[in-house]
């Protein structure tokens, strides 16, 4: 069958900026006959406030064992407020509607689940998440996160250092990549058909240099417990020196490489969000600006720094300039 991809230019409106997202809401609003529209939204509107009590909700699937609380890593902000983390998501195999993904997101069913490592590595083999938890330390770390489309939070994940994962995976010494892949089952989101013309499953990845980077977490927890859906499920990948989009959720699959691996965003617009997704305030995007970004929710706009913060740790990484 023959699947439509459409051009960067066909995206849905919050694909891209806020920015652009704000002006689309208000044609939006003016075709349905609200001149004037943003100072009062009817509520029947798709933005208009959810009722957010069960964005987080008090069980979860999972339980965690004690992590520990690891400090190297201190904040320059407070953290964001957890029920705005958690009502403020890009997760578009739900919805490309950052403040709904939560509430569609009870589609997800994170238990049991199952991932795959594969690829040059000395044996494949498939670990469940209770092996995970049961075989690693946690840790709870404190990051700031910095989505490509300019807006940021300051999070408490708990999980395990990836160089750990990596480790364990024992991978072939010609392994120079990561490939990470996200589960696909449209029973679990409503949004793989009802937008078909993005390649599902979501897929991304690292070199192993990155993956093994003290910094890269593959997280199962959030805010002292459990991933709630919205944030990825029970496990996805927080790698806070790059942009939002490197932070593959509901991973299934890990696959070590000798070359590169395609990336979800990449592949969409290739001049728009490059491999490496690394935080560059000096590198626009190239319809926005990168020099600042807005915090959520309080929508104040400050500097964003080199590597989101994290250059001492990582610009060793990539030659210089
Ligand atoms: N599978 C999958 N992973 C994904 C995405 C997605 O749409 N699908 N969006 C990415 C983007 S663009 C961002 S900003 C972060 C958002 O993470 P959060 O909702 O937990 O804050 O998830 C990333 N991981
Ligand atoms: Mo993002």
């Amino acid at each position: 069958m023959l699947v439509r991809r459409p051009n960067v230019w066909d995206l849905p409106s919050n694909a891209l900026t806020p920015e652009r997202d704000w002006v689309d809401r208000r044609s939006v609003l003016r075709a349905l006959g609200y001149a004037g529209a943003g100072l009062a939204l009817p509520s029947c509107l798709p933005h208009a406030a959810p009722t957010p009590a069960a964005a987080v909700p008090s069980t979860f699937e999972w339980d965690l064992p004690a992590a520990t609380p690891n400090v190297s890593y201190p904040l320059d902000r407070p953290l964001t407020d957890e029920l705005a983390a958690a009502t403020h998501n890009n997760f578009y195999e739900f919805t490309t509607d950052k403040a709904r993904v939560w509430e569609l997101a009870s589609s997800l069913r994170p238990k049991p689940w199952t991932i795959e490592v594969r690829g040059d590595v000395e044996k494949p083999f498939d670990l469940g998440l209770e092996d995970v938890l049961a075989n690693f330390q946690l840790e709870e770390r404190t990051y700031r996160f910095r989505c490509v489309e300019a807006w940021s939070m300051a999070v408490p994940w708990i999980g395990v250092p990836l160089a750990k994962f990596v480790e364990r995976c024992k991978p072939l010494s010609k392994a120079k990549f990561i490939r990470f892949v996200s589960a696909g089952d449209a029973a679990m989101f409503p949004g793989i058909a009802s937008q078909p013309w993005y390649a599902w499953p979501y897929y991304e990845g690292l070199s192993v240099r990155e993956a093994t980077n003290e910094l890269s977490l593959l997280a199962v927890g959030i805010y002292g417990h459990a991933l709630p859906n919205q944030h990825g499920a029970p496990i996805r990948l927080v790698v806070p020196w790059k942009y939002g989009y490197k932070n593959i959720k509901s991973i299934v699959r890990i696959e070590f490489r000798e070359d590169p691996p395609a990336t979800f965003w990449n592949d969409l617009a290739n001049d728009e969000y490059d491999f490496y997704g690394n935080v560059r305030p000096d590198r626009p995007h190239p319809r926005w600006s990168q020099a600042t970004e807005q915090k959520i929710p309080s929508g104040e706009r400050v500097p964003t720094l080199m590597y989101n913060g994290y250059a001492d740790l990582v610009s060793s990484l990539y030659p210089p300039g």
